[in-house]
């Protein structure tokens, strides 16, 4: 190679050395910056109003865009459960802990969505042969698979210290805790009875704080009192409330205490996906959900209130549309979105009627709480009662708040 061409090379190969050897800081330095600055002030003091103006449109058009390009977001971009409760505890609304219970929860949904979803194909169907769980039903197979799943979920998650099902007799106090200690309350898969048929059902849960642990050395009784003692608390301590609706699409429906939100789990990804954001249960709604089949049983007020609804002359001419699932999921989803009012009251067979207060009825109301509507047993605020048994029942009148309040009229006048 030339002589030459080795001595430009040389010299080219030096002055990078020196220039990246050079502190670069001179032209950054807090100097230069000031006099940059000054320089612009200058400059834009020099320029007319009208040019500073064009300026000005040209950045807040810019700003829009920006904003814009935001929500252009792209096509692949999945705004999950996940980014929602990291989101969330960003903003310090949930901790870790809880983050990790409600993600847990989430995975039981997909396990039992996949296992009803497959329930004819893989006879999931019938009964289980363990005969009547603790509320007295013919247990169906997939109510103890659902409650195996959800129990392991949430044992799994080393985050939760004391667990109740509908499908088990007691609260469980669960031993593999490393944190958190949360309190979860949950119904498996409600409307069980529409299972077989491929009806929606749906899981329901609820969490409350944190309870000092009720395992007390060596004695059982006592341990079983102190985790009765922990489940048993008003639907008004809850801190997160929840159900996942499965049917035609697989849908969680969440409150932490700051709105409700709705995710759809897109079969493709396994991921539930934010499609309904902060709703609202629009205050009227003209769907009633009664099982009407009750009707000779139930009292005066409640019949009265049923035949209002009916009287075409009282609405304008166009009566109430009756709809009834079966699953109170199903039905509460409809009137969350629609509006209206589901109603299970007591009648002269089940004085406080068939619902479960600590995991149906208190989970529930605070979602239609948080959603700008209400949960009533038709003369009290659910959320109130403070629970004596893990399997009570209560009277549920929950929807659109005017329609609530409407039934609740009949037991004033
Ligand atoms: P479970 O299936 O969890 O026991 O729930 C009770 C339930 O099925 C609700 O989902 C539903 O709204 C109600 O009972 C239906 O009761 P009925 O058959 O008496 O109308």
């Amino acid at each position: 190679m030339a002589l030459a061409q080795r001595s430009t090379l040389k010299n080219a190969a030096a002055q990078r050395t020196r220039s990246a050897a050079a502190p670069r800081v001179a032209f950054s330095s807090p100097v230069v910056a000031q006099l940059r600055q000054a320089a612009q002030t200058v400059r834009a003091a020099q320029q007319p109003a009208a040019q500073r103006n064009v300026k000005a449109q040209a950045a807040a058009v810019e700003a829009t865009q920006a904003k814009t390009e935001v929500y252009n977001k792209s096509q692949f971009e999945l705004y999950t459960l996940t980014t929602w409760l990291l989101q969330e505890q960003r903003k310090g609304k949930i901790d870790s802990e809880l983050a990790t219970v409600i993600s847990s929860i989430s995975l039981a949904c997909k396990q039992i969505a996949a296992a009803v979803g497959r329930s004819g194909i893989s006879s999931l169907t019938g009964v289980a042969g363990t005969g009547e769980n603790v509320q007295g039903e013919e247990q169906k197979k997939l109510d103890v698979i659902s409650n195996d799943i959800f129990c392991n979920c949430l044992r799994m998650s080393g985050r939760t210290g004391v667990i109740a099902s509908e499908e088990e007799a007691t609260p469980v106090a669960v031993e593999e805790t490393d944190s958190g200690n949360y309190i979860v309350v949950f119904d498996p898969l409600d409307g069980s009875s529409n299972i077989d048929a491929g009806i929606s059902v749906g899981s329901i849960f609820g969490i409350y704080e944190p309870s000092e642990t009720c395992m007390v050395d060596g004695d059982l009784d006592q341990s079983l009192e102190a985790c009765i003692t922990n489940v048993c608390q008003p639907g008004k301590n809850l801190l997160v409330a929840g159900y996942c609706l499965y049917s035609s699409c697989h849908t969680m429906v969440l409150t932490i205490g700051d709105g409700v939100y709705g995710f759809t789990l897109d079969p493709y990804v396994g991921e539930f996906v934010l499609t309904h954001n902060r709703i609202q249960v629009p205050e009227v709604g003209k769907i009633y959900s009664f099982n009407e089949g009750n009707y000779a049983m139930w009292d005066e007020p409640t019949k009265k209130y049923m035949d209002s609804l009916k009287d075409p002359a009282k609405w304008g001419g166009k009566p109430y549309s009756a709809r009834y699932i079966g699953s109170l999921v199903g039905d509460f989803h409809r009137t969350l979105l629609y509006g209206g009012i589901y109603g299970y009251p007591g009648d002269a067979k089940n004085k406080n009627g068939k619902l479960r207060l600590l995991y149906e009825c208190a989970p529930m109301s605070f979602i239609a709480e948080q959603a700008g509507g209400m949960g009533s047993t038709g003369k009290e605020r659910v959320l109130d009662i403070q629970p004596t048994e893990v399997h009570q029942r209560v009277p549920l009148m929950i929807g659109s708040k005017k329609e609530v309040e409407y039934y609740e009229s009949f037991y004033k006048n």
